[in-house]
């Protein structure tokens, strides 16, 4: 291993995690025999074998069902704490967990409960030195209508939700889809950031237009900007910061993309490596990290880069961030 005790004493911040994504098999099990819901497996090895993908296609179609779990305002708290637990051994001090509402109205869970079973969960996590905060992801492979309700919906939580962000699959569903709906999110208070997935068809105009439209803090992965320079100075000049996923990466595009990630971080854009959804693709931050560290024989002081980029690209308080890094 590359000297892992050093990359989990790094203060980091986790910013890309899908805290559905955590769901390990483990809780899966327990979850399915608490709220009576038949998943069709009942070992771990059983449900390991259906965590079996090549794309970003068959990844969401094992992703979405298996939330059928989560029911209960009380899963979503046991959810979010099983994941500041691995957190809080990995270093992170700061950790803004997107979620999905939509996957979870949809199935009939109320808002309330989502919501209110991850935010005690975040005040719980503060006993466990990680500073927590929620972002709130819309569907981009749901109708903007549906968009549009989700964020009326949330608004009665506003200050519980610190941003908001897209995900879920990006062809066929560009950020202009939104525009009009994060104009909305803005002027409600929230953060943006978006995903701009790993070798779209129309990646560039992707990125310039979550640049120049959506006006977004953060890229959720967004690597692809290696291939307009002038977006990449842009970038650099207004300090974008980008949440790479190396492990994710190489499930949905069978490469880490190593050799990019490790490329805008030598050009000075404010690179940071996250998780993604670490139940399905094979490790937290920590080994994120270290998968990347070995790959790209990154330097110690590299590796220290990423991890303070990721408290300076965080949306915690500055004067928190003084002190971590
Ligand atoms: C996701 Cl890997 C990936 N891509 C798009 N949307 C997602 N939501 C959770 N994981
Ligand atoms: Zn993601």
């Amino acid at each position: 291993s590359y000297d892992r005790p050093f990359i989990d004493s790094l203060p980091k911040a986790e910013l890309h995690l899908h805290i559905e994504g955590t769901l390990e098999p483990e809780l899966k099990l327990a979850l399915a025999r608490r709220n009576g819901v038949d998943i069709g497996q009942s070992t771990v090895e059983q449900v390991r074998a259906t965590y079996d993908f090549t794309d970003l296609t068959s990844f969401l179609a094992v992703y979405y069902p298996a939330m059928e779990v989560l029911v209960t305002e009380q899963d979503f708290h046991d959810l979010a704490m099983a994941y500041f637990e691995r957190a809080a051994a990995d270093g992170v001090v700061r950790a803004e967990i997107f979620f999905d509402p939509q996957a979870h109205t949809s199935r009939g869970v109320p808002f309330a409960s989502v919501v209110d079973g991850l935010w005690s969960a975040v005040q719980e996590a503060r006993g466990l030195g990680v500073e927590a905060a929620l972002i709130m992801c819309f569907l981009r492979d749901h109708s903007v209508k549906s968009a549009e309700e989700t964020l009326a919906t949330s608004l009665p939580y506003r200050d519980r939700i610190l941003g908001v962000g897209l995900d879920s699959d990006e062809r066929g569903n560009p950020p202009e889809k939104f525009a009009a709906v994060f104009d909305a999110a803005k002027q409600a208070g929230y953060r943006l950031t978006m995903h701009c997935d790993i070798d779209q068809e129309q990646s560039i105009a992707n990125i310039a237009t979550v640049l120049h439209r959506i006006g977004v803090e953060r890229i959720d992965h967004g690597t692809n900007i290696l291939e307009d320079g002038s977006l990449v100075a842009e970038a650099k000049e207004r300090g974008i910061g980008f949440t790479c996923c190396p492990l994710s990466n190489s499930f949905v595009t069978e490469q880490m993309k190593g050799q990019e990630i490790t490329d805008l971080l030598r050009q000075g854009l404010k690179v940071s490596v996250a998780s993604d959804d670490p139940a399905y693709f094979g490790g937290y931050v920590g080994d994120n990290l270290e998968a990347l560290a070995i790959a790209q024989e990154l330097s110690r002081e590299e590796v220290v880069q990423l991890a303070r980029n990721s408290l300076e690209i965080s949306w915690a308080d500055p004067q928190r961030v003084d002190a971590w890094v």
